[in-house]
């Protein structure tokens, strides 16, 4: 398995709760290396271009509002098979169904309201972590 990078983002509901630190433990206890940081608070335009692939599910607008309603996170963690492990550790995107002990298990509200965002694919991690980063802010 390769060292690989993934976008993560701390999403409004645990920005606002103040779980950011709590969130980074279990990234780290999992072997996943915050390789870059931001705090910024996105526009609903800027949240709508993030979540395009999303556009004609029926919460897509509901989506965005709450992805602008308040900072968020986001980062880029490496570590082997990062994408994977990053999605184990995230938890299912229902908290209904996320295993326990996993970040949506125990912090997340909702399914829209879920705490944390991964990419899913080696080729969306390379696009999402383009949409926030420059290379020059990736220090590994
Ligand atoms: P994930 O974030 O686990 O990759 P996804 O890509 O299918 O899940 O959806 C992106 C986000 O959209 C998800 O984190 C929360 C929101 N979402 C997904 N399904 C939803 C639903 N049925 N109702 C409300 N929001 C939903
Ligand atoms: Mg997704």
């Amino acid at each position: 398995m390769a060292t690989e990078r993934t976008l993560s983002i701390i999403k409004p509901d645990a920005t606002r709760r103040n779980l950011t630190g709590k969130i980074n433990a279990k990234f780290e206890e999992a072997g996943l290396r915050i390789i870059a940081q931001k705090r910024i608070h996105l526009t609903k335009a800027q949240a709508g271009k993030f979540y395009e692939v999303h556009k004609e599910r029926p919460f897509y607008d509901e989506l965005c509002e709450f992805m602008a309603s308040a900072p968020v996170v986001v980062q880029v963690l490496e570590g082997e098979g990062a994408i994977v492990k990053n999605r184990e550790v995230m938890g299912a995107t229902n908290p209904a169904d996320a295993a326990p002990g996993t970040i949506r298990a125990e912090f997340a509200q909702s399914v829209g309201e879920n705490s944390v965002h991964g990419s899913d694919a080696p080729e969306t991690a390379a696009a999402e972590i383009a949409f926030y980063f420059s290379g020059l802010e990736l220090v590994g």
